[in-house]
């Protein structure tokens, strides 16, 4: 049976992950950082047969006991300060965690003198190409990160591609655009408006909060990406992969479908209250990916369209 190890199980990658890895017959274990997670109850009552071992991310010790312990031939780190806008109020924490996170989960791999028994996968992020040098992103596209997250993903990234080469280790990073769904938390502006319309159709609430209305994001499906993840991890060779759907909307536009889904018309903006608490000293303003090696490579392609994803996260909520 194959094992794998997967940090930052609880969050949405994790819930569509672990679903997948049980899918295909795998044994699953999870790093769990117990007293700050608040999504653990109900990831254990819908994995029950995950084992979740206690370890921190930021703690060399705890990575060595969960890898000996689980003893995966697959390690997924999908653990991180994932929110952008939270990464500028912790800086420092961000950097020691989504930066240099994978550094101890790799050099805790070498310790365990394991390099040859296991695959890693970093979860890179378009956030790294951040003022973005060419449009659509490829793996080659110079990065330009605008966030303290976006540098510390940068760091990460570069120190896998750095393993990889000097001790030949199978390290894949798979540099995802982003990614949506039922799983997302309420922080990241997708679920805030698909939650936000649906309380203003039932009258909970008045309009919805937010920063900015301009940015423009390849959405996909986070379902359709974890896909490319273990891809990556089933080829001979280890590399690294852009996962996006190569086409892009605004905030405004994603506003406007998920209004128009729960039968709300007329002018989106006028659902929404512009809170300069949610502007971010660095705006990213664009990202689009190109994902032609994913497809050609791994065989790899988005199956939820942008329509798709909106109606799926307005009746979900
Ligand atoms: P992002 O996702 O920063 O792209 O990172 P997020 O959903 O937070 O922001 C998308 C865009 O919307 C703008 N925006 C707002 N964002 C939030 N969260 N709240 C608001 O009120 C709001 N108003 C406008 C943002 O400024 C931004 O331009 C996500 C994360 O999942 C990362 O971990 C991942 O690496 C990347 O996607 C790919």
């Amino acid at each position: 049976m194959k094992k794998a190890l997967v940090t930052g199980i609880t969050g949405q990658d994790g819930f569509h992950l672990t679903e997948l890895l049980l899918g295909k017959g795998y044994k699953v274990c999870g790093l769990l950082n117990g007293q700050r997670n608040s999504r653990v109850i109900e990831f254990a009552e819908k994995f029950p047969q995950v084992e979740l071992i206690q370890g921190d991310l930021t703690d060399f010790s705890s990575l060595i006991r969960a890898i000996d312990v689980s003893s995966p031939s697959e390690l997924y780190n999908l653990g991180a300060i994932s929110f952008v806008g939270l990464s500028f109020q912790q800086p420092e924490l961000t950097a020691d965690v989504t930066g240099l996170g994978p550094l101890r989960l790799l050099e805790a791999i070498r310790t365990l003198g394991a390099e040859k028994d296991i695959r890693f996968y970093q979860a890179s992020s378009s956030e790294m190409f951040g003022k973005v040098q060419e449009i659509p992103q490829n793996e080659k596209t110079r990065f330009y990160p605008r966030s303290p997250y976006g540098v510390a993903k940068v760091y990460a990234h570069q120190i896998c591609v750095n393993y990889r080469e000097s001790y030949d280790m199978h390290v894949s990073c798979g540099i995802l655009f982003n990614h949506e769904g039922e799983n997302r938390g309420e922080e990241f502006v997708t679920r805030k408006i698909s939650k936000g319309v649906v309380d203003i159709a039932k009258g909970r609430l008045d309009k919805i909060k937010l920063g900015t209305l301009e940015p423009k994001r390849d959405w996909g499906y986070a379902g359709d990406y974890v896909e490319a993840m273990w891809l990556m991890l089933q080829q001979n060779d280890p590399d690294d992969y852009v996962i996006a759907t190569g086409k892009h909307h605004s905030v405004r536009d994603f506003l406007a479908l998920a209004l128009k889904i729960v039968g709300l018309d007329g002018d989106p903006e006028s659902y929404v209250t512009i809170d300069k608490n949610f502007i971010r000293p660095a705006e990213v303003d664009l990202l689009v990916g190109d994902f032609s090696k994913a497809k050609n490579v791994l065989g790899w392609e988005p199956k939820t369209s942008f329509e798709e994803l909106v109606q799926k996260m307005v009746e979900f909520d």
